[in-house]
């Protein structure tokens, strides 16, 4: 035997393979795991693990005033904003991760207006974090550097800066009176009531004992509830109250127990005066497309005769007629409290802290079960409370218009009890 026989390679033959079939199967199913690790976990991260990833910045937008009409909805320099910024982006070498830009905030400032931003990406963690914000800064520089644009880059730095999901969906939905767009008021004639799109009332809830339906409330922050005195008639203990909230009863989209009940330390249950009441949620809701506050108006504001308005709830579509599961909408106009009161109508039974709401050839109204939901009128885009679902003589009568409480008069008593 040569010295240098353990240089040679071992042979390896088909002789050295197994023969032993369970030796086979094994060897088989271990290429297979093997092969489904090597080939599968990659893939995995590639194609399923992908998560939404927010970088926050801002622009400086030259020959732009700021103005409160910049804060619209859905603002004209809102929209040149995100369309640049989707325009930059769908052209680059990031158009596979990015989703979509928001305007979150105006700010003026001494070199001008500045707009903060949020970008949405979507990619698989295993993609480089660190590596795709330096590749959409450069982006970013790329096309803002000639300043000949729309936008202009803010000098400030650091120029991205990532946020966590969390706080970004925040800051994406925590704006008030975002609803259905508005232009549905003139675009779609709902007559007697119709079921709700989801997300277009959003701050709607559900107040709840023992799991029914008793009363709607509207969301005025992330955790006080606006709603009807009265509704706490037959029960003022808040251990048994819950609020629901999405446009199904059941299954609720979400849930809060109560801590407290306020209720307007003048309400006079038979006269239907002061008929408002504060709810204080245990723990805050979760802010999503589903789930946002409505605004509250300023004292000052005035909501004129014929103004269209809706009305939204579960309440029943006929007197003791039974409740909905789905939320339903309805179109309404202002009634003059002047017109409200005429002696056909309600005689002289509305106050000033109450508006009247509806038609006097009746048919369209609130009814049992709206009663401290929302009257909601829109302005500069966005929805306002005006009216809680208050009371009135039977539900679509001729001259018995629906009348709730205004929420305007009560602004300061609103802002006394919740700070808001
Ligand atoms: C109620 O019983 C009720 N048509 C609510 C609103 C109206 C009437 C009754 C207005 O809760």
């Amino acid at each position: 035997m040569s010295v240098f026989s353990f240089l040679r390679p071992p042979r390896l033959g088909f002789r050295n393979l197994p023969t032993n079939p369970w030796l086979i199967g094994l060897t088989v199913v271990a290429i297979v795991l093997v092969l489904a690790l090597v080939i599968g976990l990659p893939l995995h991260f590639l194609v399923f693990d992908q998560k939404p990833h927010y970088y926050q910045t801002s622009f400086r937008i030259p020959r732009v005033e700021y103005s409160s009409e910049l804060e619209k909805a859905h603002s004209e320099v809102k929209a040149s904003i995100t369309s640049q910024v989707d325009d930059i982006f769908r052209k680059s070498n990031l158009k596979g991760q990015y989703i979509k830009s928001h305007v979150v905030r105006f700010r003026s400032s001494t070199d001008g207006l500045k707009a903060d931003v949020l970008l949405k990406f979507q990619f698989a963690s295993a993609d480089n974090e660190n590596k795709i914000r330096k590749m959409a800064e450069k982006i970013l520089h790329h096309n803002l550097k000639d300043g000949t644009q729309y936008l202009e880059a803010d000098g400030s730095s650091p120029y991205l800066q990532a946020i966590s999901t969390t706080e970004a969906e925040h800051r994406i939905n925590s704006g008030c009176g975002l609803g259905i767009d508005p232009s549905f008021l003139t675009e779609r004639i709902s007559n007697g009531g119709t079921f709700s799109q989801k997300a277009a009332w959003p701050w709607q809830a559900s107040l709840q004992v023992d799991r029914h339906h008793i009363c709607g409330a509207s969301l005025i922050s992330d955790q006080w509830l606006l709603t009807a005195a009265h509704c706490f008639n037959n029960n003022r203990n808040p251990r048994l109250w819950t609020a629901t909230f999405g446009t199904t009863l059941r299954p609720a989209l979400m849930r809060r127990n109560v801590r407290s009940i306020i209720i307007h330390e003048n309400y006079a249950s038979h006269k239907h005066e002061d008929d408002i009441a504060v709810v204080l949620l245990s723990t805050p809701v979760t802010f999503s497309e589903d789930v946002r506050t409505v605004c509250l108006p300023e004292a000052t504001f005035e909501a004129l005769p014929q103004s269209n308005v809706v009305v939204t709830g579960w309440g029943a579509s006929k007197e003791s007629g039974p409740i909905p599961n789905k939320l339903r909408e309805a179109k309404v106009e202002i009634i003059s409290n002047d017109v409200c009161n005429r002696i056909d109508v309600y005689g002289g039974a509305v106050s000033s802290g109450m508006i009247c709401a509806g038609f006097l050839s009746g048919k369209i109204d609130a009814c049992e079960g709206d009663s401290g939901g929302p009257l909601v009128i829109p302005e500069n885009r966005l929805w306002y409370i005006i009216g809680i679902v208050s009371w009135g003589i039977g539900c679509g009568k001729e001259n018995k218009p629906g009348l709730y409480t205004k929420v305007t008069r009560y602004r300061d008593w609103i802002k006394w009890k919740t700070n808001l």
